[in-house]
């Protein structure tokens, strides 16, 4: 079955979209968590940083080229910003589709709960 974010991808249900090229896709995190939340995701099904093959290793190394555009892009860069993947049951991994959110805009507390 589909996940809800390849639902997005295929534009079956909407999503408020910041970035798409042929590779990735980012849209605004509906539970925001931070005056910047959004979720970065490749259209390729990888379903979490666990199931990443030496083969995606050139998608990765865009997407995190992209994050940062996207963190520029919506005027967090300067003030800075974190980003983040949960990988798991017990690492917080809600959506079987690997993404990373790029949250900003408040002070962030570390360590994360
Ligand atoms: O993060 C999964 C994130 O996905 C969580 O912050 C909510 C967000 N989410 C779930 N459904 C949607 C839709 N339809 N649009 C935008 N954002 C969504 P995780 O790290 O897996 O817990």
């Amino acid at each position: 079955m589909s996940t809800i974010f390849q639902r997005i991808i295929d534009r079956e249900i909407p999503a408020d979209i910041v970035y798409e090229d042929h590779l990735c896709l980012a849209f605004r995190d509906v539970a925001p968590q931070a005056p910047v939340h959004v979720l970065v995701i490749p259209k390729q099904e990888i379903r979490s940083v666990d199931a990443i093959k030496q083969g995606d290793a050139a998608l990765l190394g865009h997407l995190w080229v992209v994050i940062g555009q996207i963190a520029r892009d919506l005027g967090v860069a300067d003030s800075g910003y974190r980003v983040v993947t949960n990988c798991g049951k017990l690492g917080g991994q809600s959506v079987d589709h690997l993404h990373f959110h790029i949250l900003g805009g408040r002070q962030l507390d570390w360590p994360p709960g």
